[in-house]
């Protein structure tokens, strides 16, 4: 088992943290591929909660090298803060690696993020406003400031300038903001420099030697499959792939060295932010999962959209990302309803469709056809085997399973590590 991906099924927080943190003890490197700190990831353990923005939730797990790949982008002073506030707790940072070839969210990345989707209105994309998008875009465009430009002043301040040309004519003219000098996006990213540089490293070489010498590497998405940017629902996504393909590219390892691509799949659905959904209930039930399962933004604080399960957006994780199993998350949240209705097919213009259309007008007018499941009000979080499960959640993994197109090996009964049943 050389490298494995971990990635989320639905529309993020299905639980990834968790799941990385519950595979950290068995796995010599934990790499995030793509986003920033735009991710929010919760671990707990024992009675300590921790929240991962930046970090991989492999950086808790003594004995695992956490690695940011160059697919991830970098907010310096995030990057800082996060690790100052591990270091307060008595977590061991030390090993943290970063690529030189990631790039940096500056500052004026953050304003864009934000004064974009004020000008939006309400066709905004509901962003995490931490730069992530406008960053992506720098990229693309050839005008990114990477983790290595930090070390040598005058390279970073010709591209800083670069970068500001077009912005700078934007926001003054277009937005009625003021100019954002060179001088003090450099001096402050140099601020920075020297507390950062330790972890820098030539990570696509070190992963790559790693896999050779059969060392693990786990692989962790930092958004879920419809929040990217090629498959998800453009555009209310994030601007990477956090699909399995963006494993290899954002961190410089070939598909071949891939065997097995773990979905995180929560028993019902949660979105964050603007975009379709049609499983979204805006009734009793709807809150009812919110309190029930605590979904809140991780790293915003707002309220997540909630809805009930729909195995057409699994069997489509299940085919783009070519997953090998699903770690079913959050079954516990379910317990004391009567009936689960789960979304088995969509009904589009009077058409029954089994599979997620690629055309967006037609999800946007997507209607869930759902079969109702039995519930059941036992209390699961002490269960540790498949069999201490109440027949009727039995019967609900097993649907599910089956809808999904993949095997379940894992069930999550609760945020803790232990409260974890694993199914060999
Ligand atoms: P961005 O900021 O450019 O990546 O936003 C684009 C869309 O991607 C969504 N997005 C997320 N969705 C769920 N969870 C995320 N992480 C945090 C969490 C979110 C939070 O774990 O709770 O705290 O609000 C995450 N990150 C990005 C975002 O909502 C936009 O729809
Ligand atoms: P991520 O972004 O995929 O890592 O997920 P988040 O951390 O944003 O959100 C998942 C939330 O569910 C966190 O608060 C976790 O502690 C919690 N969680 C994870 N697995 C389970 C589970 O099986 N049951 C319950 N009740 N909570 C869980
Ligand atoms: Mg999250």
């Amino acid at each position: 088992m050389p490298a494995l991906v971990l990635l989320g099924a639905q529309w993020g927080d299905e639980g990834k943290g968790k799941a990385t943190d519950l595979l950290g003890g068995s796995v010599d490197y934990v790499v995030r591929y793509q986003g920033g700190n735009n991710a929010g990831h919760t671990v707990v353990v024992g009675d300590q909660k921790y929240a991962l923005h930046l970090l991989p939730s492999g950086i808790l797990s003594p004995g695992c090298t956490p690695v940011i790949g160059n697919g991830v982008v970098v907010d310096p002073s995030v990057l800082l803060s996060e690790l100052s506030g591990l270091n307060e707790r008595g977590v061991d940072t030390s090993k943290l690696l970063i690529s030189g070839n990631a790039h940096i969210i500056t500052p004026y990345n953050v304003t864009v993020d934000k004064v974009t989707e004020r000008f939006l209105g309400k066709r905004k994309i509901g962003t995490t406003g931490r730069g992530i998008g406008p960053t992506y875009a720098d990229k693309i465009n050839r005008v990114g400031i990477r983790v290595q430009d930090l070390y040598d002043e005058s390279i970073l301040h010709q591209k800083v300038e670069a970068a500001l040309d077009v912005k700078n004519q934007v926001l003054t003219k277009l937005y009625n903001r003021r100019a954002i000098t060179a001088d003090q996006v450099v001096e402050e990213l140099l601020g920075y420099a020297e507390q950062i540089k330790p972890y820098v490293a030539d990570t696509v070489l070190i992963l790559n030697e790693a896999l050779e010498q059969d060392k693990v590497v786990l692989f962790e998405g930092g958004q879920g499959t419809l929040l990217d940017i090629d498959h998800g629902t453009y555009p209310f996504v994030t601007s990477s792939n956090p699909t399995a393909g963006g494993a290899c590219t954002g961190a410089g390892v070939g598909p071949t060295k891939i065997s097995r691509v773990i979905g995180i799949l929560k028993a019902y659905t949660t979105r964050v932010g603007a975009g379709p959904f049609p499983t979204e209930l805006f009734d009793a039930d709807g809150e009812a999962l919110r309190r029930i399962g605590g979904e809140r933004g991780v790293t915003t604080g707002r309220d997540r959209r909630c809805g009930w399960f729909d195995a057409v957006i699994a069997r489509y994780a299940t085919r783009v990302n070519g997953l090998t199993d699903f770690f079913l998350t959050k079954l516990d949240v379910l317990t004391g309803w009567e009936e689960i209705p789960v979304c088995v097919a969509y009904e589009i213009d009077g058409r029954r469709v089994e599979e997620l259309p690629y055309s967006q007008t037609d999800f946007h007018h997507a209607k869930p056809v759902y079969e109702t499941l039995p519930g059941w009000s036992e209390d699961i979080t002490k269960a540790k085997s498949f069999s201490d499960l109440p027949k009727n959640a039995q019967n609900y993994v097993k649907a599910l399973e089956e809808m999904s197109g993949a095997p379940i090996s894992a069930i999550g009964v609760g945020p803790g590590r232990d409260e974890t049943i694993e199914i060999n």
